[in-house]
C-alpha cells in the first residue's frame, strides 16, 4: 500500500466538514487503496467540538484512516500536508457590509497563505471552498508564492457544475451519467455564467447537444440560468443552513478529478488562476473548463463563445476583478 497522504481540512468543526472528512476517510477521493492521515483545523473556541468530530471518524473504524489529528493553530494544521481543503471562512453576520465580510476573509486566507508557504510542500494542492472562494484563493496563492505554484491553487464551483448537470439530466430525462461538459465560467456566486452550449447528453443511445436535448432553448437560456445561480438562496430558505452534503460532495468530485484526472472527452468546472484563456485577466481565480492528466488542469482551448456567452462572461469577470482590488486594499491595511 502506497505512503498515507496528510490531507487538510480547514473549518472541520462546522456543517461541510462533517460531511466532508467521512468521504474523504473512507477512500472517495484518494480510493480505496491510498491511506490517508487527516489533519483538522478549526478556532480555538471549537476545539471540543473538533475532538468530538474526531472520536467519531476514529470510531468509524476505517481502513484507509491511519490518523487523525485535531489542531487550533496554524503550524500543526499547515506543516507537510499534501492537499489542503480550505473550507473554515469568516461568515457574513447580520449588519455586516460585504467589504467587511472580505476584509474579515482575506485576513484568515493571508495568513493561510504564508503558513502554507512556511509549512507546506512545493506540491501542495489548495481548494479553497469558504467565500468568496475564488478571492481568497487568490490571496493563498498570493502569500504563498515563491513556495507554493499559483497552478496549485483552486477554488470550488464543482457544486455549481454539479446542479447543472443535474438540471440538464433531469429536464432530458435521462439520468446524471447520459451528460458531461457543462461549464461554469467565472466567480462562485450569482454573476457565474453556468453554460450548456458544448454540453453533451446520451439520449436513447445516441449522443446530441444538450439543447436538442433539453428541447426548450427559452429555458436554458433564462430560468435554468437563475437557478443555478440561486440554487443556495433556495437550500437556505428551505433548510435554514447552508448546502453542506452537496457542498462536501462537489468538493471531493474537484479533488478526485485532480488525483486521478478526468475521463477521456470529459471536462469538469474548476476555478484556476487564468493564463488569458477566453481573454480571462492573466491570475485572476476563473472558473473555466479543465481536463486533468497526471495531476495537472488544463483548460479546455477553442471553444466558441456567442455574443450571449460573452456578455454574461464579462459581468462574472468585473465582480471578479472588483473583488480582487478590494481584496488587495484590504491585505494592504491589513498588519497582520
Ligand atoms: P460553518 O459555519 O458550519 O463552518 C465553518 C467553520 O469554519 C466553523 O467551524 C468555523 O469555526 C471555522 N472557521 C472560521 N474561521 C476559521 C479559521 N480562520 N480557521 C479555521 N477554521 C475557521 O460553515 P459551512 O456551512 O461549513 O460553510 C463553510 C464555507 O463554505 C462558508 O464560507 C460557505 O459560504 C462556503 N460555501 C462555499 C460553497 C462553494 O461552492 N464554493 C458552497 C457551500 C458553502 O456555502
Amino acid at each position: 500500500m502506497a505512503a498515507p497522504l496528510r490531507v487538510l481540512v480547514t473549518g472541520a468543526a462546522g456543517q461541510i466538514g462533517y460531511s466532508l472528512v467521512l468521504q474523504i476517510a473512507k477512500g472517495d477521493v484518494f480510493g480505496a487503496d491510498q491511506p490517508v492521515v487527516l489533519v483538522l483545523l478549526d478556532i480555538p473556541p471549537m476545539a471540543a467540538v473538533l475532538e468530538g468530530v474526531q472520536f467519531e471518524l476514529t470510531d468509524c473504524a476505517l481502513t484507509t484512516l491511519r490518523g487523525v489529528e485535531a489542531v487550533t493553530d496554524e503550524k500543526s494544521a499547515f506543516t507537510n500536508i499534501d492537499y489542503a481543503f480550505l473550507v473554515g471562512a469568516m461568515p457574513r453576520k447580520e449588519g455586516m457590509e460585504r467589504k467587511d465580510l472580505l476584509a474579515a476573509n482575506v485576513r484568515i486566507f493571508k495568513s493561510q497563505g504564508k503558513a502554507l508557504a512556511d509549512f507546506s510542500k512545493p506540491t501542495t494542492k489548495v481548494i479553497v471552498v469558504g467565500n468568496p472562494a475564488n478571492t481568497n484563493a487568490f490571496i493563498a496563492a498570493k502569500y504563498a508564492a515563491g513556495k507554493i505554484p499559483a497552478r496549485n491553487f483552486s477554488a470550488m464551483t464543482r457544486l455549481d457544475h454539479n446542479r447543472a448537470t443535474a438540471q440538464v439530466a433531469l429536464k432530458s430525462g435521462v439520468t446524471i451519467g447520459d451528460v458531461k461538459n457543462v461549464i461554469i465560467w467565472g466567480n462562485h456566486s450569482s454573476t457565474q455564467f453556468p453554460d450548456v452550449k458544448h454540453a453533451k447528453v446520451n439520449k436513447g443511445g445516441s449522443e446530441t447537444d444538450a439543447y436538442s436535448a433539453v428541447g426548450d432553448s427559452a429555458w436554458l437560456q433564462g430560468p435554468f440560468i437563475s437557478l443555478v445561480q440561486k440554487r443556495g438562496a433556495a437550500i437556505i430558505e428551505r433548510r435554514k443552513l447552508s448546502s453542506a452534503m452537496s457542498a462536501a460532495k462537489a468538493a471531493c468530485d474537484h479533488i478526485r478529478n485532480w488525483h486521478v484526472g478526468t475521463p477521456a472527452g470529459e471536462w469538469v468546472s474548476m476555478a484556476v488562476p487564468s493564463d488569458g484563456s477566453y481573454g480571462i485577466p492573466e491570475g485572476l481565480i476563473f472558473s473555466f473548463p479543465v481536463t486533468v492528466e497526471g495531476g495537472e488542469w488544463k483548460i479546455v482551448q477553442g471553444l466558441d463563445l456567442d455574443d450571449f456567452a460573452k456578455a454574461k462572461i464579462a459581468a462574472t469577470t468585473k465582480e471578479l476583478e472588483e473583488e480582487r482590488d478590494e481584496a488587495l486594499a484590504a491585505c494592504a491595511d491589513s498588519k497582520q
